[in-house]
């Protein structure tokens, strides 16, 4: 098997935690006590240290630089038969908005979407807007309302699900839905600010219901999972001494698709992986 064929790239707005995670699951994945390990030399580790080393101090990392895009390949391995690359492009989350607002996929991304055998899409179900959409907004509500002033906003899940749509078709993947290739994870980060009792996936239809029917329309069956890749909010000035005293390393957690809470930050890595046949 190709080590295209087996790629899984990240895929994430500012600001949803793609360093932080990143971070955390190096440190797993070096220990390789978790489902994967480290299988080779990863590359341009640098960001993830940085962040690593901030983690150590019980700080939170800082925001990546937009221009920042260092493709940091992981070589990851069940220890059995599933082998894999994670593609961590830790870029500044803005280029997604930007593919967004412009409806434009740069080359650089052109090329990451159609090497990709899977992409894992990180969602901060904290950051998106629950306003009214054109959708959910009672008419009666706009009688008055001056229509010149009002700024008109396309709704979170609409903006979403259309970054999807371009990555799809930049991808080629323009065949008989649902897709087969490219496979699709879906993150739920910093699953601590939810507070959810319910699984990720009726998490996901509670809070962005036009997104989750788009998903399961086009992919046979999309992981959805949860993530509290830090555990609890740490601020980027005062230190967390319980996170100094027991290492970073000792917090963090992954809600499977049952619910089901874990430690082991390399699952949704390992359950798309297992996919990739
Ligand atoms: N509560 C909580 N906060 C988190 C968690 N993971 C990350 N954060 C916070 O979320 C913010 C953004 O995290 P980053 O990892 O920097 O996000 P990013 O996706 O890399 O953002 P850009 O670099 O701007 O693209 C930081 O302030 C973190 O402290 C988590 O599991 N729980
Ligand atoms: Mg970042």
């Amino acid at each position: 098997m190709s080590a295209a064929s087996t790629s899984i790239l990240l895929v994430g707005e500012s600001g949803v935690g793609k360093t932080h995670y990143g971070a955390q699951l190096l440190k797993r994945l070096m220990k390789g006590d978790g489902r994967l390990r480290m299988n080779g030399a990863a590359t341009n580790l640098e960001p993830f240290e940085a962040a690593l080393e901030s983690l150590n101090e019980g700080k939170a990392a800082g925001h990546t630089a937009t221009s920042t895009y260092i493709d940091s390949v992981w070589p990851v391995s069940d220890g059995g038969d599933h082998r894999g690359e994670m593609v961590w492009p830790d870029y500044g989350g803005e280029q997604i908005r930007n593919i967004i607002a412009a409806r434009r996929v740069p080359n650089s991304w052109g090329t990451r979407v159609r090497e990709a055998a899977a992409w894992l899409l990180m969602i901060r179900l904290q950051q998106t807007r629950l306003e009214d959409d054109i959708f959910s907004r009672p008419l009666a509500d706009l009688r008055g309302s001056s229509i010149e002033n009002r700024e008109v906003q396309v709704s979170d899940q609409a903006r979403l699900i259309e970054l999807l749509q371009m990555l799809t078709f930049s991808s080629g993947a323009t065949g008989q839905r649902p897709l087969k290739r490219p496979h699709l994870g879906i993150l739920l980060t910093c699953w601590d600010e939810l507070s959810s009792e319910e699984t990720p996936s009726e998490t996901l239809r509670a809070r962005l219901p036009m997104l989750w029917a788009f998903v399961h329309s086009s992919w046979r069956s999309p992981s959805i999972l949860g993530l509290s890749a830090l555990e609890r909010p740490l601020s980027p000035r005062d230190r967390d001494m319980e996170y100094v005293s027991q290492g970073p390393e000792h917090f963090g957690y992954v809600v499977e698709p049952d619910g089901s809470k874990s430690p082991d930050l390399t699952i949704p890595i390992q359950l798309l992986l297992s996919t990739l046949r």
